[in-house]
């Protein structure tokens, strides 16, 4: 649906048609970029609290630099609407996070405006120093940097990497700090306690304003009064400001903190900023989901809070006339707290997704045993090691996309070491409208090659929680359990724990011709397929491997033992994945098959309902029902009885 801007915003086709107001005209283009948002996520749904918030900052950056020349790096890239917008998108909006449209975050190949692609955070700093490097060293001086970093991206390791090196690095980056208080929970650590104390220190902000007006003041005095007064700044900065601000101990030149919903004031400080070279930062203190009462007051609820009236603020929710199947993730949520009930050594870790992995429920109910760590899935691992040696069994949940970021840490310090660590991996395969950076496709194919891994996943609720009982049992050893986002298939999912021999699949029936194989939630799709197919006169088996590693040989013998043609499906890799064990074990056992594999194929994979995604995969009911028509004979019902 498209929805009309108003009457300065449908002007602002690029930035140089912003560039053509007047600095009085920037709040109401303000307004109306916030309403724009608000108009068309509301009918169409994507992140929300984030972008609202910076309108102003996204208003200020691309009035008073000269992008694209100037670089601009968006970090995690949920809060760029309004730079889509403003950069050649508006018309395009609607389409935003829907199949076949444009893309919810950054991303290099739509828009010379989009510096650097992103999805996961805490990348802006690192890639924006990149640029200025590069710029120096093309000679290309007048140039601008800017990464706008959020306080909860910040917490991450790969932050302070990227600040500990732009500060001996003597080139343009501006870091715009936007500082919120909020992750998508609220934000956690020492950090967030360290920011919020200088944004509130009154004897610091006076400090600081009495040391710029008079700075200020003496520039004006000519070129030679501002050499001094660099040199002022620089001594008294450097003896007092750097004992109590941190930036500025990195060698960065602080900044702030100023409202980040004054655009006037922003604009004007950008330029101002533009012509001081160096590491800078700029402390900007905003509000998430500004103008949105409803999304002020509930800012989790309101990060990305689906289809909603603009009006009312009521959320859009289908009420189902029948009981539905809860999220995997619920499951997993109400099982922390039932299994740690019962075993007082679990303890549960999330990077900053309580919400997200609904490890809240455990927070809530057992605040001393369930952790938010920040955005630091790297540290959430080792933590979790460290847990372990001492004796504890932590479940650390992270996404199956974010593990990504923790790959030494699961090796080095859990594998090698033979830990009991229980990894959750939520959002395991194609995750959705979030598109190919959030997509879980390699998990299995990066964890399958690292030695004492168990990797299993559950095909519903009820071998979700019998796993993760399985997990946690003594002496189990690393133990991965990946799992899809959304829902599964068990209304009544609550049933009594059992424990799975490890290694151990199932057969879920016999069949003719062609044998199924599935790993993890895809198995219902099988189970469709199967009963589509039986009403045409195919008969495929089905087996539901359950674990990747270790494989179930003795179950593999009597697949390729019994049938001509396999077929794998894995909400997976192809490259590396189960189908690729499973030739692996072909292989090596001297088997001749045809094994055909569904799976997600060697490219990355754009955004789109997961049910759509599946399909151009070709892993879906549809797909698995061709798969087999080819390869299977079909029988009438007396010669299957013969
Ligand atoms: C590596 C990684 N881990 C987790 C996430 C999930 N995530 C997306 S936005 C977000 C919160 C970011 O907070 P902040 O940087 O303060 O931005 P805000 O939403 O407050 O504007 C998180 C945890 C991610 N995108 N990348």
């Amino acid at each position: 649906m498209q929805v009309k801007a108003g009457p300065l915003l449908s002007k602002i086709n690029y930035p140089a048609d912003l560039k053509q107001y007047s600095e009085s005209d920037l709040e109401q283009i303000s307004q109306e970029l916030r309403q724009y948002i608000i108009d068309v996520v509301s009918v169409n749904g994507g992140h929300f609290g984030a972008s609202l918030g910076v309108v102003e900052l996204t208003v200020a950056l691309h009035y008073a630099l000269n992008t694209p020349y100037d670089k601009l790096v968006w970090d995690v890239g949920h809060q760029a609407y309004g730079h889509k917008i403003l950069t050649g998108r508006r018309d395009l909006f609607h389409t935003n996070r829907v199949y076949g449209g444009i893309s919810g975050f950054p991303k290099i190949s739509e828009s010379e405006y989009d510096t650097f692609g992103v999805g996961h955070s805490s990348t802006s700093i690192s890639a924006a120093l990149g640029m200025a490097v590069a710029s120096q060293l093309k000679g290309e001086t007048d140039r601008q940097h800017v990464a706008v970093i959020g306080d909860g991206a910040m917490t991450a390791g790969l932050a302070f990497e990227g600040l500990n090196h732009a500060g001996i690095e003597n080139s343009n980056v501006l870091v715009i700090l936007n500082d919120n208080c909020m992750s998508i929970d609220p934000n956690v650590g020492a950090l967030k306690e360290y920011l919020t104390s200088i944004t509130i220190s009154k004897s610091y902000n006076r400090f600081r304003d009495d040391i710029s007006h008079v700075l200020t003041g003496l520039s004006k005095l000519g070129p030679n009064a501002h050499k001094y007064v660099k040199k002022i700044e620089k001594s008294i900065k450097g003896t007092l400001l750097k004992q109590s601000n941190l930036f500025e101990a990195l060698n960065f030149r602080y900044f702030g903190p100023v409202d980040g919903h004054d655009v006037k004031r922003l604009a004007q400080t950008i330029k101002d900023l533009s012509a001081i070279p160096g590491p800078k930062l700029l402390h900007c203190v905003t509000v998430k989901g500004k103008g949105f009462a409803l999304a002020e007051k509930d800012q989790t609820k309101w990060h990305a809070p689906g289809l909603f009236d603009k009006i009312t603020g009521e959320i859009k929710k289908s009420i189902p006339d029948k009981p539905q199947p809860p999220k995997y993730q619920d499951v997993f949520g109400h099982t922390m707290v039932e299994l740690a009930e019962a075993n007082n050594k679990i303890v549960g870790i999330t990077p900053a997704m309580p919400s997200g992995s609904s490890l809240n429920i455990m927070m809530k109910a057992m605040p001393k045993r369930a952790f938010d760590v920040g955005i630091a899935e790297q540290h959430a691992v080792t933590f979790s090691a460290g847990l372990a040696t001492q004796g504890l069994v932590p479940f650390c949940n992270i996404y199956s996309s974010f593990m990504q970021r923790a790959y030494d840490q699961v090796i080095h310090d859990v594998a090698i070491q033979k830990l009991n660590v229980v990894f959750c991996l939520d959002r395991a395969g194609l995750a959705g409208a979030d598109g190919a950076t959030h997509h879980g496709a390699y998990d299995i194919a990066y964890m399958r090659c690292i030695p004492n891994l168990v990797i299993s996943s559950p095909m519903n609720e009820e071998e979700l929680r019998n796993l993760m009982y399985t997990a946690q049992q003594e002496n189990v050893g690393p133990f991965v359990i990946r799992y899809p986002r959304g829902n599964g298939v068990m209304p009544d999912w609550k049933r009594p724990f059992k424990a799975l021999e490890i290694g151990k699949g199932r057969k879920i029936c016999d069949g003719e011709d062609v044998a199924l194989l599935t790993i993890g939630h895809v198995g219902n799709f099988a189970v469709e397929a199967r009963a589509e197919l039986n009403s045409e006169g195919f008969y495929p088996a089905h087996y539901d491997l359950r674990f990747v590693k270790p494989l179930d040989e003795q179950l593999l013998h009597e697949v390729f033992a019994k049938y001509k043609h396999v077929i794998t499906v894995e909400d997976g890799s192809l490259p590396g994945g189960v189908g690729s064990a499973v030739l692996e074990f072909m292989g090596d056992h001297g088997y001749n098959a045809n094994v055909i594999r569904l799976g997600i194929p060697d490219q990355f994979i754009e955004h789109g309902e997961q049910a759509e995604l599946w399909a151009e995969c070709g892993y879906d009911k549809n797909a698995i029902i061709a798969a087999v028509r080819k390869v299977a004979i079909k029988r009438t019902t007396d010669s299957m009885a013969g």
